[in-house]
């Protein structure tokens, strides 16, 4: 029997009292990754309790000593980044490479927020009265509820905690039930860093128990969620309902525009990537592709032909370009959509089907799948889909274009391949994305930058970049009157 990987409560691993557990195996082979203890919602409440406790002192420490921690937990990160990679590729399935960019990531938001230790800027600014002044300083919150998906198993649950903890709230997160150990590695090096018992706990276990409890919680009035649109508006209705302030990131459907003036060879390469990286299961991936009539059937070509020379496999082994789907239920969605996009009277170009053979049989794989001459209404134009399927929608006025990448329910990210000034600039001003890219795919946003979408993708807050710490606090406007009299703002003269 294998270990059995703890719940991390008030700087102690231990199973939850339900004695259950879950396990995770290898979605490309098969294999036990782990065995999980299956938590319920007495470990939250005690995991909530040991996280309210540890802020009223975490709020007090120092924030350029935050930062100490997590630089340390930095260069642990680094050290181990090819421990953590593979240990990633194991339980979630994307290539090695492709989770060294994750671990990656997570290295940068930890030194990035480190720093911000020593920053965390405020305003002061000028009274209107004399023997008086002003500015505005960062408050932290208290405990938050952090709820992570499986696709970014390390990068994200660091977008939401770095921020959380340098601004002096304490975390309790429930990590991606596919992918638990990645965050119980990135907590395991917080805790070798020397972060104080309580200020980061993690819960293990099902979506409907735990991050439910979590979510529902009276004593957590923060949550951050990143998952299904559908899961998000339950939470956005609970949130509600306690005025918890929340950020959710859901759903994309994500276009490159390919205009009549692109370097093609560059924008087929980007599309392939963006389409077929990570096996599709980005929030990022590359799902539509907005091709102007007169370079479509080129592009179509050179698209099916890096689509068929992609190599399928485990993501440990050297040369495999695209792993498996991270589930049995992911890959059956894919393949619900490959029919509904031929019902729907789509033109299947290449993949389309589950992909066998030798060891394939053995994970959740699926074919590269495009389709053709698709109509910017059909079902997979307009839903997110999570898997390696793109379609390519014709038009001949860019305006148009612009249309049909703005002409769905989300607004995470976009692209636009041209050679011309002039339409990137149009782009730029027309496309209601919250991230656009000029002459580059629509995946691979930097830590840096806020991160997040518009209309259905979320709820107005970013992540990442300073944007993440207007979330993880709360603003407060000091007045410092030394007059030693009463000063009437707005109603007394300058005197
Ligand atoms: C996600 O898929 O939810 O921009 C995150 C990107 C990555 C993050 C994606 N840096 O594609």
């Amino acid at each position: 029997m294998a270990d059995i990987y703890k719940n991390f409560i008030n700087g102690v691993w231990k199973e939850s009292a339900s004695g259950e557990t879950f396990e995770r195996r290898n979605p490309a082979t098969g294999e036990l990754v782990g065995v999980y203890t299956k938590s319920t919602a007495a470990d939250v409440d005690e995991a909530v309790e040991a996280a309210a406790t540890a802020f009223k002192s975490w709020r007090l420490y120092p924030a350029p000593k935050r930062g100490e921690i997590l630089f340390k937990a930095a260069r642990l990160l680094e050290e181990r980044k090819e421990q953590l990679a593979h240990e990633m590729t194991e339980e979630m399935g994307k290539v090695l490479d492709e989770t060294r960019g994750d671990v990656q990531e997570a290295i940068d938001m930890t030194y990035y927020m480190a720093g911000e230790g020593r920053r965390m800027f405020g305003d002061t600014v000028q009274s209107e009265m004399r023997n008086k002044f002003q500015m505005s300083v960062r408050k932290p919150l208290g405990v938050v509820g952090l709820i992570t998906p499986w696709n970014f198993p390390m990068a994200i649950p660091s977008w939401k905690m770095m921020p959380a903890l340098i601004a002096g709230n304490t975390v309790v997160i429930k990590p991606g039930s596919h992918v638990p150990k990645s965050t119980i590695n990135l907590v395991s090096i917080l805790q070798e860093a020397g972060i104080p018992d309580g200020v980061v706990n993690i819960v293990l276990g099902t979506g409907g128990e735990v991050g439910d409890a979590l979510m529902q919680h009276p004593d957590v009035p923060v949550i951050s969620f990143t998952g299904s649109t559908e899961t998000g508006k339950t939470i956005s209705l609970a949130a509600a309902a306690q005025n918890k302030r929340l950020t959710l990131e859901m759903g994309g459907k994500n276009a490159v525009i390919v205009n009549e003036d692109a370097n093609l060879d560059l924008a087929a390469e980007s599309i392939l990537w963006g389409a077929f990286g990570t096996t599709g299961q980005r929030c990022t991936a590359t799902s539509r592709v907005v091709v102007h009539k007169s370079v479509q059937q080129d592009l179509v070509d050179r698209l099916a032909k890096g689509a068929l020379a992609l190599k399928l496999g485990n993501g440990l082994d050297a040369g495999v370009q695209v792993g498996p789907q991270v589930s049995e239920s992911q890959r059956a969605t894919t393949v619900k959509y490959v029919e509904i996009g031929k019902n729907e009277g789509a033109e299947l170009v290449v993949g389309g089907n589950i992909a066998t053979g030798g060891d394939l049989d053995k994970g959740w794989f699926h074919e590269p799948t495009i389709f053709n001459n698709v109509r910017r209404d059909m079902r997979i134009a307009q839903e997110e889909i999570f898997g390696p399927v793109v379609s390519l929608i014709p038009f001949d006025d860019l305006d148009d274009a612009f249309d049909i990448v703005n002409g769905v329910q989300y607004g995470l990210s976009a692209a636009i391949f041209t050679q011309d000034v002039n339409n990137a600039f149009r782009a730029m001003r027309d496309i209601y994305t919250g991230i656009l890219y000029i002459n580059a795919g629509t995946t691979g946003a930097e830590i840096h930058l806020p991160f997040g979408g518009t209309k259905a993708t979320g709820n107005g807050h970013r992540e990442a970049g300073t944007a993440a710490l207007d979330f993880y606090t709360e603003w407060q406007a000091v007045y410092v009157d030394f007059s030693g009299k009463l000063q009437r703002a707005q109603i007394d003269p300058v005197n």
